[in-house]
């Protein structure tokens, strides 16, 4: 790996090189403790450029059309002069199974504008989780100038809520049929949703489009509502041919609006970087662990305690954390 400064590599972000961008990027996702200290340096110098993007969260079962859609509203946003950056977020990566680079097709037009920038979904393993790269991937990427992060989730189970834990606003891509009308409420997805977008309606099935959204307004309409004075719309649409695009691109933009004059917008952002925090917490707490040997040893004996079932775990973690302090 080519040896560049971080005032390097943060001039280069600025100045809009993709390349340094990617390095940054690959920097942060780095398990090695002399990159994870390189990383909070390059990370700290960025703080004052970031903040200003939109972040998007997109969720919907695999073959939704996830990917299509970022793809399309990406092109639309292009239209109207806006940077975009497409991560992804995927709790179960390990191998490149399914990631959004993983089937170049389905955005290589985007993938090929100069205003836009792909990057696949970390793998699993290194330091601070999955969603707290992405989180500080998006980070990397405002300071880049993007004005809309878009966030794919990837396979199913936690991403959902690890994506709504780093973004503003989160798009539900629901397809009709297959009897999977409520499967979105009864994952409680439909909790978490700010728009929902009703994917593949074309010419043969309008009708029962319009069913659909019907049954989702029913079911909206019981859940208590997460933004004050915001129903959560049901947008009908076609990734594939550009339909409906527009009209989820205002209602993000509504929604936005809404959030600063109810002033929940910097609120959650605010809340979620106190949960990022104790994480981080945690996490370094481990890291001090693991460097000293005699902590180590005591750590993998009261957890030996904990899992032998015999002892509580919180009074194992007390003793624990009070041996560290003491040190
Ligand atoms: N007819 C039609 N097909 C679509 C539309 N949007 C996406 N597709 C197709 O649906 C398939 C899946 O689309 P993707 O965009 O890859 O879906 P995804 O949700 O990203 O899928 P995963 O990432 O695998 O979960 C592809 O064959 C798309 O061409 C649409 O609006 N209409
Ligand atoms: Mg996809």
């Amino acid at each position: 790996m080519e040896t560049l400064s971080i005032p390097d590599l943060i001039n280069g972000i600025r100045s809009g090189d993709k390349r340094l961008l990617g390095k940054a990027i690959t920097l942060i996702e780095s398990k090695k403790p002399e990159h994870r200290k390189e990383a909070e340096e390059l990370l700290k110098e960025i703080m004052p450029f970031t903040g200003s993007s939109v972040r998007i969260g997109i969720t919907g079962v695999p073959g939704a059309g996830k990917s299509t859609f970022i793809e399309s509203f990406g092109k639309l946003a292009l239209e109207k002069g806006k940077k975009v950056a497409v991560l992804a977020i995927d709790p179960s990566s390990s191998l490149n199974k399914g990631s959004i680079l993983g089937d170049k097709t389905r955005m290589e037009e985007l993938a090929k504008e100069q205003n836009a920038f792909i990057r696949p979904s970390p793998t699993s393993g290194f330091l601070g989780g999955i969603a707290n790269a992405t989180f500080e991937t998006l980070l990397v990427c405002e300071a880049a100038g993007y004005d809309f992060i878009l966030i794919e989730t990837v396979g199913v189970g936690q991403s959902e809520v690890l994506v709504a834990d780093i973004t503003d606003v989160f798009v539900f891509l629901k397809i009709i049929g297959g009897g999977d009308e409520l499967q979105g409420i009864k994952r409680g997805i439909m909790e978490m949703v700010d728009v929902i977008f009703i994917n593949k309606v074309e010419d043969e099935n309008q009708i029962k489009a319009k069913n659909t959204k019907v049954e989702l307004m029913r079911a909206l309409h019981f859940l208590p509502s997460k933004e004050k004075s915001w129903k959560v719309p049901v947008v009908l649409g076609s990734a594939l041919n550009k339909k409906g695009l527009a009209e989820v691109y205002e209602k993000i933009d509504e929604f936005i609006q809404l959030k600063i004059r109810n002033e929940t917008f910097e609120a959650v952002r605010k809340h979620q970087a106190e949960k990022r925090f104790e994480y981080w917490v945690q996490e370094y707490i481990l890291q001090v662990t693991k460097q000293e040997k005699s902590l180590e040893k005591y750590y993998k004996h009261h957890k030996k305690n904990a899992s032998d079932l015999k002892s509580n775990p919180s009074t194992e973690a007390k003793i624990f954390v009070e041996k560290l302090l003491k040190k």
